[in-house]
């Protein structure tokens, strides 16, 4: 019996998403994990496949694949259920030592029913679609129907009691999102007689005393936000019974991805998906979706600007900052530098294996080993020191910036002493006096620069980087005392140590700390003297 009780004690406790004083961590065995991910091309989840995501999630150095699992494929025929995709999967991550993020695709693809079974996307009466405002028929489904609800989640839980009897104890599977990028576009809500009954009841107590609103319809409460905020309602009313079943079998994580709204200029829903978990509608998703634990953008937007405006949408007292997908183009391996600054969980650029299939102008225009390496560059600093990185994160504070598109310098505030100014496109020697003569480090045109740091202790840094330099500098006046670089060692994360491998003085210190493309991992400690 005592042998009993030592192997049960030995599975490893369930993944949980938790938060403390504001901060956010995706636990996992445990203790705080950074998901370095990478996304599988959509029809990459079938097991002749695999041969060609591996080689490209080692190429990337990520330790979490993202994979497809469809209601098509495990549901072919009603109720006759199919896991053996499943079952391959997860054996194989564990072979190459990945943990796995799972997107069910099922009512809502990219807002359309393509990964629905025939059983459903051909019955339009049992599983209806929704109604234009001009009385035409959408190609989306309407989440105003419970046939589509039970149907959707009965398959949802079959899954995830299927994953905990074959991954209850080791927890391959990390995270779960059900459905992907929700909503609908073209039209702002169902307009079919039973969604317009819907919409003209009284707007759910729960979601007025979310947002501190007096009891009226959605049009009252609402104006001509009125179609927009019924259906994001509406359809995170569904998910989030979807997840709740889910969660009651098995009680993964799980996130919705979001297709996202113009961050900054005007944008009218339908020409976004409305309904899907836009940041205008965040308070909305919230109130109506408990069992969703975070709210994800798709980041295709390469503008730095747009991209960095979308983070902070995103990035909330109550959501979590994961960036469920983002481009494949090079240009987008340095936002981890601003995502992580802002205490991400996760970073999962999309298309990563080797199948061919590459979605310009989401992504990079030719797609093979080469388009992965600006990817393994930054997951190169990060991976060794993933759990490092994460506990930091979590209890600490971090930082981060990246490179804006027009090279320009930027201020990371360290708090009530220290700042940091973060340059790019200079020489390691010297000041700037080259760059104005034209002079440039090649290929630092196309924007590839960022830094990140966390606090270790007081006056102490753990900084990484690519293609930036870094000068620290006091924050205030400090009366009479003098700032100074203590101390810079170079090192490296072993099973949670730090091993040194060099201190940094002279040239690599005396014009700031310059990282190039190397992966370097510092420790610098600040100091003070009296002049
Ligand atoms: C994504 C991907 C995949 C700035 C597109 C992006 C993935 C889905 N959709 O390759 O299909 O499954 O989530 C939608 C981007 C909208 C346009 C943004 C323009």
């Amino acid at each position: 019996l005592s042998c009993l009780i030592a192997f049960h004690a030995a599975a490893a406790p369930m993944p949980q998403l938790v938060q403390k004083n504001g901060k956010f961590a995706l636990m996992v065995d445990g203790a705080p994990y950074l998901l370095l991910g990478g996304q599988a091309n959509n029809s990459s989840n079938y097991p002749a496949m695999l041969p060609q995501v591996w080689p490209a999630i080692k190429d990337m150095k990520a330790n979490t694949l993202v994979m497809p699992i469809s209601w098509e494929q495990i549901e072919p025929v009603e109720d006759k259920f199919d896991f053996s995709f499943v079952d391959i999967l997860v054996k194989q991550a564990r072979q190459n030592k990945v943990r796995l993020g799972l997107l069910w695709f099922g009512t809502w693809k990219n807002t359309g029913p393509g990964y629905t079974p025939a059983w459903v996307k051909l019955d339009n009466q049992r599983f209806p679609r929704l109604t234009n405002k001009d009385g035409t028929t959408s190609y989306s489904l309407s989440p105003h129907h419970a046939s589509t609800l039970e149907a959707d989640k009965k398959a949802y839980v079959a899954l995830l009691r299927h994953l905990k009897a074959i991954d209850g104890e080791q927890h391959t599977v990390i995270i779960i999102q059900p459905q992907n990028e929700m909503g609908v576009y073209g039209a702002v809500r169902d307009y079919s007689p039973k969604a317009n009954a819907l919409f003209a009841q009284q707007v759910p107590p729960a979601l007025l005393s979310r947002l501190n609103k007096q009891p009226g319809t959605w049009s009252q409460v609402f104006g001509g936000d009125a179609d927009e905020f019924f259906y994001a309602w509406s359809i995170a009313s569904y998910v989030d019974q979807v997840a709740a079943a889910g969660k009651a079998v098995y009680p993964l994580p799980t996130y919705v991805n979001v297709a996202l709204k113009e961050p900054i200029k005007p944008q009218s829903p339908g020409s976004y998906p409305s309904g899907g978990a836009t940041w205008n509608v965040i308070d909305i998703y919230k109130a109506a979706a408990p069992h969703i634990d975070v709210l994800a953008p798709d980041l295709y937007t390469p503008e730095s600007v747009s991209y960095e405006a979308t983070l902070k949408h995103y990035r909330r007292p109550d959501n979590a900052l994961l960036i469920a997908e983002t481009g494949n183009t090079n240009i987008y391996a340095r936002y981890i530098f601003t995502a992580l600054g802002q205490q991400a969980i996760g970073f999962d650029p999309f298309g990563f294996d080797y199948t061919g299939y590459s979605n310009y102008p989401l992504g990079a225009k030719n797609w093979g080993p080469e388009g992965v390496k600006p990817f393994a560059r930054v997951y190169g600093l990060f991976a060794p020191m993933a759990r490092e990185w994460a506990k930091l994160s979590f209890e600490s504070e971090v930082h981060g910036v990246s490179e804006p598109d027009d090279h320009s310098a930027q201020q990371i505030d360290l708090g009530p002493k220290w700042t940091a100014r973060v340059t790019y496109r200079e020489w390691q020697f010297g000041d700037a006096k080259w760059n104005a003569k034209g002079d440039f480090p090649d290929n630092s045109e196309t924007p590839s620069g960022g830094v990140a740091m966390a606090k270790l202790a007081d006056d102490e840094y753990l900084v990484t980087g690519l293609n930036a330099r870094v000068n620290f500098g006091a924050s205030k006046d400090l009366k009479g005392r003098v700032m100074i670089v203590d101390r810079v060692e170079e090192g490296r994360f072993e099973n949670g140590k730090w091993i040194m491998l060099r201190v940094w003085n002279g040239d690599q210190t005396s014009d700031g700390l310059n990282f190039t493309d190397r992966a370097q991992v510092l420790k610098v400690k600040l100091g003070t003297y009296v002049k």
